[in-house]
């Protein structure tokens, strides 16, 4: 049966991949499984529907038959129990190696995450209070810190616990937010930085940004160019 998830015709990103439905992509291109795509505007009629799978009107959702999931972490995890091989692996199959693989996604959403959304949603809906620079700055220092002790996590390593795992996929999704929208923040930790390179230059990455600009295109315009 293939996956349906959500994701927005015009994301505001245009088209730079930063939604959520970017990392949904990215696991199922990394899993090898085959999914459509059912897009949705941003327009009040449409919440609606949204509504009937995620309790918070947010993309992505995941429909699978009758099973709907919402919460890209949830459905990564989802994604990554269905793997059929080694090959397509987002989940170490040694019990103590999945586990630290399933710690990295919870430290991806609930550690790295909210800081660098905290700046996002500064930048984006506070910028043209009085107090947004220095606000800005407060929460640049701490984005610094957290960076700095992923860093040195990393160390000189590829990935953040042996191969690549579904933790190394949301890590790079959460880093792409300051690095993909023009912040200098990640490049102050050159290990990061190519880290997160190391991420994007995957193909399964690169089929799933491919996929999703297309969208973007298609919807700006009817001609898709
Ligand atoms: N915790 C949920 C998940 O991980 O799935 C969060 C889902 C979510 O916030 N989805 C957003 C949404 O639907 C789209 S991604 N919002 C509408 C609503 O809440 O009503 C939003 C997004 C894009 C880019 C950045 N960025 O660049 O930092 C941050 C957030």
């Amino acid at each position: 049966m293939t996956p349906v998830i959500t994701a927005y015709a015009l994301s505001p990103d245009r088209g730079r991949g930063l939604a959520r439905d970017m990392r949904v992509r990215w696991a199922l291109e990394e899993a090898g499984l085959r999914y459509d795509v059912r897009p949705l505007s941003f327009d009040e009629r449409h919440r609606e529907a949204r509504l009937a799978g995620n309790p918070f009107g947010q993309i992505p959702t995941y429909e699978e038959g009758d099973l709907v999931l919402f919460e890209s972490g949830a459905i990564i995890l989802h994604i990554a129990q269905q793997q059929t091989s080694q090959e397509h692996g987002l989940l170490p199959t040694e019990p103590k190696a999945r586990a630290r693989a399933t710690a990295w996604m919870f430290a991806a959403l609930n550690t790295v995450e909210p800081v660098i959304l905290e700046r996002q949603t500064a930048r984006l809906l506070e910028g043209g209070e009085s107090w947004a620079q220095q606000r800005l700055a407060l929460i640049d220092e701490r984005i610094r810190k957290r960076l700095a002790e992923l860093a040195r996590h990393l160390g000189d390593a590829e990935w953040l616990d042996g191969g690549f795992s579904a933790g190394d996929l949301l890590v790079v999704s959460v880093l792409r937010w300051l690095t993909a929208s023009g912040s200098t923040l990640v490049d102050e930790q050159p290990n990061l930085a190519a880290y997160v390179a190391r991420g994007e230059a995957r193909p399964a990455f690169q089929r799933a940004f491919a996929a999703q600009l297309a969208l973007y295109k298609a919807s700006a315009s009817p001609e898709g160019k």
